[in-house]
């Protein structure tokens, strides 16, 4: 796939069960090895607490920058088999406790809307523990419908989000 194709993609992980920053880790060295794609600039690893139910343990979260020539829904099906490789069992508790999540959060200047994908990622705006990690690795960006993430991270607090350590090291 030649360059031009590529597509700069943003895929947010999240995991808070069966030790998760070697959960993250590990799902980073896979997306490494995606066919077509080339890993960008990986975000810290940050702490965060639930967004959803209190009563489960804090999350570790980070966001990673993807060049892909695949397409959006290759894309979801490659990352939802990192997922399970990874042990990700899907239970029908809504935004329960999860070993290894991985949001395709930004396909290009791209907006889609189907059964399986909405990307931006809808939850994107809201969510401290996407923003701040977002903003690390591209504090110009602005998302499709022309907001930038500069000015979104202003709006949302941070809830006490703190990095904890690098994803390389
Ligand atoms: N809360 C945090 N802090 N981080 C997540 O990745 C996360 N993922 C989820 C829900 C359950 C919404 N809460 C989360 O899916």
């Amino acid at each position: 796939m030649s360059a031009q194709n590529q597509q700069r993609c943003f895929i947010g992980l999240g995991a808070n069960l069966s030790e998760p920053v070697a959960q993250l880790k590990r799902a980073i060295a896979a997306l490494a090895e995606l066919p077509a794609s080339s890993l960008g600039k990986v975000s810290s690893l940050y702490a965060s607490r639930p967004m959803g139910p209190q009563d489960q343990p804090d999350y570790v979260n980070a966001v990673a920058e993807l060049h892909t020539g695949l397409t959006p829904l290759q894309l979801l099906d490659a990352l939802q088999q990192i997922e399970q490789q990874q042990g990700r069992v899907r239970k029908a508790e809504r935004w329960g406790p999860r070993t290894l999540d991985l949001d395709l959060l930004l396909y290009g200047n791209a907006q889609l809307h189907c059964e399986r994908l909405t990307v931006p990622h809808y939850g994107l705006a809201e969510r401290e523990f996407v923003l701040y990690p977002l903003q690390e690795i591209a504090a110009d960006l602005q998302l499709p419908d022309g907001r930038s993430i500069a000015q979104l991270c202003l709006q949302v607090p941070r809830r006490g989000l703190t990095a904890i350590g690098s994803a390389h090291s």
